[in-house]
């Protein structure tokens, strides 16, 4: 095919790509609903995907058994020096890790057609968006980028003769040898897969691994990542954050951006339903957050991406209608479960459990059976413009002014359900201690603990201790017209293990109070953490919490506190002399503080 691009970098690098790659054809994607369409249909013919009966133009993949999540073991920030990345990091050195790719590359498109994806990251036009192109062996991938990004023809007029792009080379890593035959996801072993950024050319080299974030490289790899060290070095910021406004009863405006780890229920903050009276929530984004200062010195949020890649299980319509509005056509969905009549199925879905259906890997499964149904980390892949409650402003290219940042994680004890920071630095201090149980999103243990500043330890594509300074500076830069920032745990147990807190969409009960304090509604009472609402701010108003659940929730465990203080101080000292000055002064305070 020829190139329909006059980009003179961008030819040169896709002929560099298929000279290494060695790809059978060159397949330049246009985004348009016949590609999409043609596509979907070539891999129900080839047995990749199983087209659901029940959901129009909404189709089924099941991975392979080993490639089901992130794989932050295999991912690499690959800068100049070690120093550069950080300790959070895995690094490998750029030449070294190139040559290692370079020689799993060669060749591993034989038998296969590369794609070449243009794609925008944010509405094309918009002065925070920024163009991706991937290059892909997985037809799984491009059908995913058309959901998640805008992709197509318009990108590369955008792109013009000399615009610049951001290259992103993935591979499944399994070429196809005459005569032999596909399986429907093919990808090579773990300790074949790579996930690596090169910040200093602004590079992304993926192989291996065909789910998710490690193969849809405008996500993590680009709108985190690599855009995490352009946003240091241009001064704006790229944030693992949902984006949402809420709208008081008498029309005012709040914008929120969140920053939880994944699978800690982002998706489910952002099309939150309020059960507070007069109060409107609208979603803007679900995952990731670009911000710029405008003009009138405010920051200014965007969300790059055009879909949901959210989390299956657990997700109903009790837990997130609007989630499940979203995904009733047009659908990607990845290890779930195949109900006897053509419908997905997961654990925690609505209504009874089906009597059979297929399971994630394949197999026969009722409800006896000790396997799940659907993998935890099994995910949907929706249009953002199908969630009933998407703004009408989501793809405004200025983006929407944020009022408020809120940090957290999943925490079964210690943290209380909200506090609020008592200023910028304060808040920096409560976003880089952020600790959260690990879950399913990526390959490891689920349900440690670990400290995950943020919600950006594996996203942040520089040293850590750098991106904190980051965070200072754009306060500094933002003056009086920075956000408040608050911290929440829906997760507190009671010691017997039960969830103290509704969550869900009662969560706009402690959304409500951040606004109310933000309009200067309500006072708040100090405590040696931060502040806290007053008895009776908190609307529980048609909300029947025991009493000493509420005081649980609310409870500031002290002792607590003070016995992870040398956690913290390990986890600051990670960063050696790249910690700020000013987080080791918060801790201080907060040691004082806690008497
Ligand atoms: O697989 S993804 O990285 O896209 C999802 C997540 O971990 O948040
Ligand atoms: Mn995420």
């Amino acid at each position: 095919m020829k190139t329909p691009s006059m980009n003179v970098k961008l030819n040169q690098w896709v002929q560099e790509s298929a000279a290494l790659c060695q790809p059978d054809n060159i397949y330049w994607c246009d985004g348009s609903v016949e590609e999409y369409n043609r596509f979907t249909a070539q891999m129900v013919a080839s047995g990749m995907t199983i087209p659901l009966k029940k959901r129009p133009n909404s189709f089924l993949f099941r991975s392979d058994p080993s490639d089901v999540a992130r794989v932050e073991d295999r991912t690499y920030i690959s800068t100049p020096t070690k120093v550069e990345a950080g300790p959070t990091n895995n690094w490998i050195d750029p030449g070294e890790l190139k040559a290692t790719m370079k020689g799993f590359y060669k060749g591993c498109m034989r038998g296969r057609t590369m794609y070449v994806i243009p794609f925008s990251m944010g509405p094309v036009g918009s002065p925070l968006a920024k163009i991706g192109i991937e290059i892909t062996d997985s037809l799984y991938v491009v059908c995913n980028m058309h959901i998640m990004t805008r992709v197509g023809t318009r990108v590369l007029d955008v792109l013009g003769k000399d615009g610049e792009f951001i290259p992103c080379l993935h591979s499944i890593g399994a070429p196809l040898e005459k005569g032999q035959k596909d399986v429907p996801w093919p990808c090579a072993p773990i300790e074949q897969k790579y996930i690596s950024h090169f910040p200093q050319e602004n590079l992304i080299w993926s192989y291996g691994s065909g789910y998710g974030g490690n193969a849809l490289l405008g996500k993590k790899c680009l709108a985190l990542r690599i855009a995490s060290a352009v946003a240091r070095r241009e001064g704006w910021m790229a944030e693992h954050m949902l984006i949402l406004r809420l709208t008081n009863p008498e029309g005012r405006r709040f914008h929120i951006a969140a920053a939880f780890p994944s699978a800690c229920g982002k998706t489910n903050l952002a099309m939150l339903n309020p059960t507070i009276a007069g109060w409107k929530a609208e979603c803007i984004g679900d995952d990731i957050a670009w911000m710029k200062i405008g003009p009138d010195g405010r920051l200014y949020a965007i969300n790059p991406e055009s879909g949901f890649f959210g989390v299956a299980p657990g997700t109903s319509y009790d837990s997130n209608p609007s989630a499940m509005d979203s995904i009733k056509a047009n659908t990607i969905f990845t290890n779930c479960a195949l109900t006897d009549d053509g419908d997905i199925w997961w654990e925690g879905f609505d209504g009874k459990p089906p009597a059979h259906a297929i399971d994630w890997k394949g197999k026969e499964w009722t409800p006896a059976s000790k396997a799940e149904a659907a993998h935890p980390n099994a995910r949907f892949t929706a249009p953002a413009k199908q969630c009933p409650v998407i703004s009408p402003d989501w793809e405004k290219l200025e983006g929407v002014p944020i009022d408020i940042f809120i940090f957290g994680g999943r925490r079964a004890s210690v943290m209380p359900l909200v506090h609020e920071a008592t200023n910028w630095d304060h808040g920096v201090f409560m976003g880089s201690t952020a600790a959260s149980e690990t879950t399913a999103a990526n390959i490891g243990a689920v349900g440690n603990l670990r400290r995950d500043p943020f919600a950006m330890t594996p996203f942040c594509g520089y040293n850590m201790g750098d991106y904190f300074k980051h965070w200072f500076d754009m306060g500094d830069k933002l003056g009086a017209k920075a956000p408040r920032i608050f911290y929440v745990n829906w997760f507190r147990k009671s010691p017997d293990g039960k969830w103290l807190w509704p969550g869900y969409s009662e969560n706009s009960r402690v959304l409500k109070w951040m606004c109310d304090r933000v309009s200067g509604k309500v006072g708040a009472r100090e405590t040696p953490i931060g502040l806290m609402p007053q008895e009776g701010h908190l609307d529980l108003t048609g909300l029947s919490i025991p009493a000493q659940d509420l005081a649980e929730l609310m409870r500031v465990d002290v002792a607590a506190f003070k016995a992870e203080v040398p956690d913290v101080e390990k986890h600051f000292n990670r960063f050696g002399d790249r910690l700020p000055a000013r987080l080791a002064a918060q801790l201080k305070l907060l040691v004082q503080r806690l008497g």
